[in-house]
């Protein structure tokens, strides 16, 4: 069993979860998801779909298939009609709706083996469309007991974030790590300085936004002093935010690293030493190594263990080609590993076209080909830009005649998901190329380049 904290062993709690301001317990919260089970019962579908508010209906369907064993996709609420389509078709999932007043003692339905599909979640890659990532239960169980290690998690924690319920950040640990460690969740809705502050938390959660935005609500900084401790990742946290948060809440924060394909798999550790712009150490069961060229202590970071996804739903080429040949998962990241106390540090992507922004992370090739299907778009190109707040803001530089740089990010927004829109859309007399007319990013990010067209 997954959700341990489900089986009773450390009794009922009326206030196990609060989600956006509704309190339940874990008896309720069985009921719930038991009627979701029964309907899944033998379904003719290989996945159900949901869409993921934060809210206690997202935790009871995401419940429901598991103890049905039929994988749930969370689809983002945002998600314009292509997006949702594109996720549903891809999958075959059934959208359901749940109603959380509805109980039913959950039934045995059909017993899955760890093996099974748990989760599939969609995530960008660099070109093309979302992909489905599988995760089954057993990868999910392994990072989550290497996650309570490493923090010392348990079920005299209460963990507080609000961040959304379709990505393994806020789902597989902010959902299912509370139900397996049997520790209180405090889900706030949206991840507000003033919303963390009054949770009264232990363990908080956080994307480096979210933190940067603490960071700068020194009151609500303050009120964060009494948690036992607080924990950032998806993206990297800036060393300013970290020594701010230092200062105002008297913890060093600790930084993990992680994908979707891939779970969680480094981390610093709860009452070990931790340094601002490094991720720390492997989970256990975790090996990895740097793929350097000869000379050179940089490179990138491959993976090896029992986390890892059991491939890309239906795209066998797209999960062998995210190995190397001798079987290592290739993340895309550049890393470099201190060799004195193995302490790791992502120095930044291998691919310009994988943009993280707020923590999301949104495929360049995506975007554009959204750009690319408004008819007075000629050509696009996409760049993360650095921002103080979200990491990367999406830029987009088009040539279009006849329409405003508005209408294009509101075309995006309903196609894809709201955080997929361009912060910025800049008018270029033309997207510069190489001799083989591939676009040249790199220089879209030097300023100079703007001033001149
Ligand atoms: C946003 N807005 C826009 C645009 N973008 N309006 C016009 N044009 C745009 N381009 C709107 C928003 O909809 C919102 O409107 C308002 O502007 C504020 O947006 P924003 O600044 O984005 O603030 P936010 O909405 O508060 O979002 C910041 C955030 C969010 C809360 C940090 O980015 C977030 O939840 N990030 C978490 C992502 C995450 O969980 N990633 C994990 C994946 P309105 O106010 O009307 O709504 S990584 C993972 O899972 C791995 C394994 C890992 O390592 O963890
Ligand atoms: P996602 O699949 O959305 O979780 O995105 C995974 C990517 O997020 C990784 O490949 C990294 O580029 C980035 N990432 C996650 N955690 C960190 C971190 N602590 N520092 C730097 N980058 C991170």
């Amino acid at each position: 069993m997954l959700l341990t904290a489900l089986t009773g062993i450390h009794g009922d709690r009326a206030d196990a979860l609060t989600v956006a301001g509704r309190t339940t317990s874990y008896e309720e919260l069985l009921g719930a998801a038991g009627a979701v089970a029964a309907d899944l019962a033998g379904a003719p579908f290989p996945a159900f779909a949901v869409t993921a508010t934060a809210s206690l209906e997202t935790v009871a369907a995401v419940v429901g298939g598991l103890l049905a064993g039929v994988p749930c996709v969370p689809l983002p609420p945002d998600a314009g009609p292509a997006e949702r389509e594109h996720i549903l078709r891809d999958s075959g999932a059934r959208l359901i709706e749940v109603d959380y007043a509805r109980r039913s003692a959950a039934p045995p339905t059909r017993t899955a083996a760890p093996g099974d599909p748990a989760l599939i979640l969609y995530t960008s890659g660099t070109t093309g469309p979302p992909k489905g990532v599988v995760l089954s239960s057993a990868a999910i169980a392994a990072d989550l007991d290497a996650l309570a290690e490493a923090w010392q998690w348990s079920a005299e924690d209460t963990l507080v974030h609000g961040l959304p319920l379709f990505h393994v950040h806020g789902l597989v640990l902010g959902v299912l790590g509370a139900l397996r460690t049997g520790s209180r969740l405090v889900h706030t809705g949206r991840p507000t300085p003033q919303a963390y502050a009054e949770a009264g938390g232990s363990l908080y959660f956080g994307v480096p936004t979210v933190w940067s935005r603490i960071a700068g609500t020194p009151q609500a900084a303050a009120a964060l002093s009494g948690a036992r401790l607080l924990v950032s990742g998806s993206a990297a946290l800036p060393s300013p935010v970290f020594r701010d948060l230092e200062r105002l809440t008297g913890h060093r924060i600790v930084e993990r690293y992680g994908m979707t394909e891939s779970l969680i798999t480094l981390s610093g550790r709860a009452g070990g030493e931790v340094r601002p712009g490094t991720v720390g150490t492997p989970l256990t069961g975790i090996r990895t190594r740097i793929a350097a060229e000869p000379g050179a202590d940089i490179g990138e970071l491959q993976l090896a263990g029992p986390t890892l996804f059991s491939g890309y739903l239906g795209r066998p080429e797209a999960t062998a080609a995210a190995y190397t040949e001798d079987g290592w998962f290739r993340t895309g990241d550049i890393a470099a590993i201190d060799a004195a106390d193995g302490v790791h540090r992502i120095v930044g992507r291998a691919s310009i076209d994988m943009i993280k922004s707020g923590g999301y992370r949104i495929g360049a090739g995506e975007v554009e080909n959204a750009l690319l299907d408004h008819p007075q778009v000629s050509e696009a190109a996409v760049v993360g830009v650095p921002d103080t707040d979200l990491g990367q803001r999406i830029v987009a530089f088009v040539v279009a005649e006849g329409v405003t740089g508005a209408e294009l990010t509101e075309f995006v927004a309903a196609h894809l998901s709201a955080h997929k829109r361009p912060r910025e859309v800049r008018f270029v007399a033309a997207v510069p190329r190489n001799a083989m007319g591939k676009p040249q990013k790199r220089l879209l990010l030097n300023e100079e380049y703007q001033e001149r067209t």
